[in-house]
């Protein structure tokens, strides 16, 4: 396979499309410059050490910031203020949407959670940055706003994760496949590693966290003892890092499903819906798997809040209707 870098790869994509305005286009390239630095910085997580450890404060999720969280946020609102093609931003880390003055003409809203699954840092487990891009309804020449953001997640232009781990990898869709770029830290560029990304429809991994078990409702409980009865002569193996953009990724890629149910302590579901669940959710539709919250299309929920969460079942599409078939019963 020849060496496509990400730019290449974004305006070879925009050829394709004439009345593609390059806007998108150097959104995606931004995003990934922001992750080239996160990881420049993660990767030296264990020496930096005004970095490192815990920023003695908590979000609006009300979970403990660790600087690096901080840090990837701060890089993320600065690229994406810089590229000129974003209008404003929500974020995990911000209370509420942030517009940028200087960016009123701007086409873009970009929604993310710049560092997921960060209480992995610290025992070097995979770490990611996911983000969402919508075309802004409000007026250009005017500030965003909330509207802008509270979108279906049907309605995303862009989607996709940067997994930082033994290697780092970038993977996104604009709506017309699935494409993986791995990281080349001698060129200090995404390369395409993965092109056009299928997950297979035969699961061979469920990821769910088990602890939770005897707080899941019946039809959950009963969906799990299918995958342990390797019922179907399916072995199932659990896989469960913690870290949703690590397990989604080896789904992604391998086949399997991915569920973060109700629980007593979180019966609406933890992950958000805007900068988690529909970036997910958009992704594995488009790499030919399927997402839900157990009933419903997750790219159909209509959200009203940004911080706002939901259940969710999303990997190889015929293990999710297997999981569905459970808790319709
Ligand atoms: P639990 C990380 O904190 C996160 O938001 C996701 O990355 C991950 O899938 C989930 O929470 C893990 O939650 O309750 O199993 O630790």
């Amino acid at each position: 396979m020849r060496l496509v870098t990400l730019d290449e790869f974004i305006i070879e994509e925009q050829e394709r499309y004439p009345n593609a305005t390059g806007e998108l286009s150097g959104l995606l390239r931004d995003i990934g410059l922001a992750s080239k630095i996160v990881n420049r910085d993660l990767s030296r997580a264990g020496l930096v050490d005004s970095i490192l450890g815990d920023a003695e404060k908590t979000n609006i999720q009300g979970e403990e910031v660790k600087k690096l969280d901080e840090f990837a946020n701060s890089i993320l609102i600065k690229c994406l203020q810089n590229s000129g093609e974003c209008c404003g931003i929500a974020s995990e880390e911000e209370d509420t949407f942030v517009a940028f003055d200087n960016r009123k003409n701007a086409s873009y809203v970009v929604l993310f959670d710049p560092l997921d699954g960060s209480s992995n840092i610290d025992v070097i487990a995979p770490v990611g940055t996911i983000f969402s891009v919508f075309k802004r309804i409000s007026k250009h020449g005017e500030n965003c706003v909330l509207e802008d953001f509270l979108q279906k997640g049907d309605q995303q232009v862009a989607a996709g994760y940067v997994i930082y781990g033994s290697s780092t990898m970038l993977v996104y869709t604009t709506g017309n496949g699935v494409n993986g770029f791995t990281l080349e830290p001698s060129i200090g560029e995404f390369c395409l590693s993965h092109p056009s990304i299928q997950t297979p429809s035969n699961a061979k991994t469920y990821s769910v966290n088990q602890g939770n078990y005897n707080s899941f409702s019946e039809g959950t409980k009963q969906f799990i003892e299918y995958c342990q009865e390797n019922t179907d002569k399916k072995a199932y193996s659990l896989r469960y890092i913690g870290s949703m953009v690590a397990d989604i990724h080896r789904n992604l890629l391998k086949g399997g499903i991915f569920l973060y149910p109700a629980t007593k302590d979180t019966p609406g579901g933890k992950l958000r819906l805007m900068y988690e669940c529909n970036p997910m959710a958009f992704l594995q539709e488009q790499a030919g798997g399927k997402a839900s919250d157990g009933t419903n299309r997750i790219l159909e929920i209509k959200p009203t809040k940004l911080h706002e969460r939901t259940t969710i079942y999303i990997g190889s599409k015929a293990t999710v209707e297997k999981a569905e078939s459970y808790l319709n019963k």
